[in-house]
């Protein structure tokens, strides 16, 4: 498609999308134009992660216990839909850690005493005695991990060698890390070929803490020897020197800041954070939450923050979401698992994106009510599909958006990415309203500085030719707590041998000539082939 000659404004990108039914005709208009020039940011390539975790099932929160056999210890890795789950990434990245990391001891060279179950104990963190880690167990899952091509990143027991402080009810512990034990899980990782991509080093233990906190001045001295041992257990094995995480907790500037200081320059490789922004699993409101533009929008000052302290104090490393359930203690009941969760979760990988940060990870891919494979079925929930999309979609290469129009437009979410592994940008918009229709224009916007004024006009034509591929989510019958969701109208189902379905697009062959129409209470990925965004080139 050539635009005409001198035209300044290009045809860009129209999408208009429009409200059916008896509303239709009441939609608000807004812009949403993509900066194309220049990315502002870029994830790695395995930015789309989840977690699983050590969880017990007679872990309990407000009289129900999601875990069942959800447990990094006895989850069944032979599971024909979780090993098809997983395999539909091409290398879905997954987490082991969580709050019981921190008790596991691994049974495996000298430097232990005792290696058992967890168990039910009152006075005990988190109300569990320690528990055991066997290398059959670590084999089994390094043969999933293979199968699957998962990226693995490992969540090291960050107590060990330390002991509470004397003092009434402190939660804080003091001493060196004892690395004798990670030291030993790692060599016989090394001595089998077992791929780990990062070690972090402990969960939840920074600033405040949650059951248990280390000061930042030690913390950083033992994220510098965790770094050394790495360095020495991996000499001489050619590969890559996995990468070397921590804190994994949540964000305190200061107490980040300073165990950056204290390890110092290259030692962390990558800052975790987590994030629980929605509170608590049973708030009642927690699906208002969930599509709130203003509530959702106050986590922003978190990503924003978490930047400029890696910035400023670890220009060497890189922000990571090590952990992010929406809800803490497992999630809300029929929320978490539902329709309605594909909204803030979406929104977060989108914003997390634009603020720098390199990888998310979603507690859990099993286990609780927060996850993307129903915890009993291992049927995937909505979220899935979202997570699968996204890894699909949206390659590392962030493009800002901004939306423009009335003062319902907050509840139009967009980002945008440069599109993974093919042409064009694939742009993500999430109407949180249920009432309001957007008449949308996405334009691409080259106009930025510096203003490559020729580039511009060179591409006016390009932007708004192509094909569209459009990926409509909505939740069966409209109701935002279905555990189903359509794409493009069809239910999403496993096959019959447990089989992830094909996510095809919906494809307008023209990008410009008919509009695009995006339902209200639906998210919307779509790929435009024809967008040549200088900063995806
Ligand atoms: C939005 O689009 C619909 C359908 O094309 C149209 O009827 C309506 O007038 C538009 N609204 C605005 C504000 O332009
Ligand atoms: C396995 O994962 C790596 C990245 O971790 C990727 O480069 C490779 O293409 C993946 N292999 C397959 C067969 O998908
Ligand atoms: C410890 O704390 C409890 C409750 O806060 C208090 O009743 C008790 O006196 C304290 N004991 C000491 C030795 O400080
Ligand atoms: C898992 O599926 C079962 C059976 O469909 C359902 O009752 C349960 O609510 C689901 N749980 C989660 C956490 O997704
Ligand atoms: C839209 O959401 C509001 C607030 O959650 C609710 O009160 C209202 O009934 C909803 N409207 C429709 C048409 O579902
Ligand atoms: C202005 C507007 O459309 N507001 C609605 C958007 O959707 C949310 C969630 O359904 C409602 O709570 C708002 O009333």
């Amino acid at each position: 498609m050539a635009a005409p000659a001198g035209a300044i404004f290009l045809c860009a990108l129209a999408i208009i999308l429009l409200f059916p039914g008896p509303s239709a005709a009441a939609g608000e208009k807004a812009t949403v134009s993509v900066r194309a020039v220049t990315a502002i940011s870029h994830t790695d390539d395995n930015f789309i992660c989840a977690t699983l975790d050590w969880w017990p099932k007679d872990k309990c929160n407000y009289g129900m216990c999601p875990w069942h056999d959800s447990s990094i210890l006895n989850l069944d890795l032979y599971n024909p839909i979780l090993v098809n789950a997983v395999k539909a990434f091409k290398s879905l990245r997954i987490r082991l850690g969580g709050s019981m990391q921190d008790q596991v001891t691994y049974k495996v060279g000298k430097h232990y005493d005792d290696c058992h179950n967890f168990r039910r104990e009152d006075g005990r963190l988190f109300g569990f005695t320690d528990g055991c880690l066997p290398m059959n167990r670590w084999d089994e899952l390094n043969i999933f991990f293979r199968r699957t091509n998962t990226t693995v990143t490992f969540g090291l027991n960050a107590l060990r060698g330390r002991r509470k402080a004397p003092g009434n009810g402190s939660t804080l512990h003091v001493g060196g890390w004892d690395g004798r034990n990670a030291r030993d899980l790692m060599r016989y990782t090394v001595g089998k070929g077992y791929r780990v991509e990062s070690w972090e080093l402990g969960n939840e233990l920074c600033a405040g803490g949650v059951e248990a906190k280390v000061k930042a001045a030690q913390y950083g001295k033992d994220v510098l020897r965790l770094r050394r041992i790495v360095e020495r257990v991996y000499d001489g094995t050619g590969g890559r020197l996995p990468k070397v995480l921590a804190p994994g907790g949540f964000y305190d500037g200061p107490w980040f800041s300073e165990m950056l200081r204290v390890s110092g320059p290259g030692v962390v490789d990558g800052v975790t954070h987590h994030i629980y922004n929605l509170g608590s699993g049973k708030d009642k409101d927690l699906i208002n939450k969930m599509q709130d533009p203003f509530y959702l929008d106050k986590v922003a000052q978190t990503f924003s923050d978490m930047e400029a302290t890696v910035r400023e104090s670890g220009p060497w490393s890189s922000p990571w979401v090590g952990e992010s359930g929406g809800a803490y203690n497992s999630g809300g009941k029929d929320v978490s698992d539902r329709f309605a969760d594909s909204f803030w979760y979406l929104d977060q990988l989108g914003m997390s994106s634009v603020f720098g940060t390199k990888v998310y990870c979603r507690q859990a891919l099993v286990g609780g009510n927060y996850c993307l494979l129903n915890t009993t079925t291992l049927a995937p929930n909505p979220d899935y599909y979202s997570a699968l999309l996204w890894d699909r979609l949206m390659g590392p290469g962030v493009l800002q958006t901004a939306t423009t129009g009335g003062a319902t437009s907050p509840y139009l979410r967009s980002y945008a990415h440069c599109s993974k592994q093919k042409p064009g940008v694939t742009v993500l918009l999430i109407n949180l309203s249920n009432s309001t229709a957007f008449n949308v224009t996405v334009a691409g916007d080259m106009d930025l500085h510096p203003p490559p004024r020729k580039l511009l006009e060179a591409d006016a034509g390009a932007v708004c030719g192509g094909q569209r591929e459009e990926y409509h989510l909505r939740p069966e019958g409209g109701d935002i707590q279905s555990s189903v969701v359509l794409l493009n109208g069809e239910p999403l189902a496993l096959g019959p041998c447990g089989q992830i379905p094909e996510l095809r697009p919906a494809v307008v062959a023209d990008g410009c000539a008919s509009p695009l129409r995006v339902e209200p209470h639906s998210i919307a990925f779509v790929r435009f082939t024809g967008f040549k965004a200088p900063a995806c080139a």
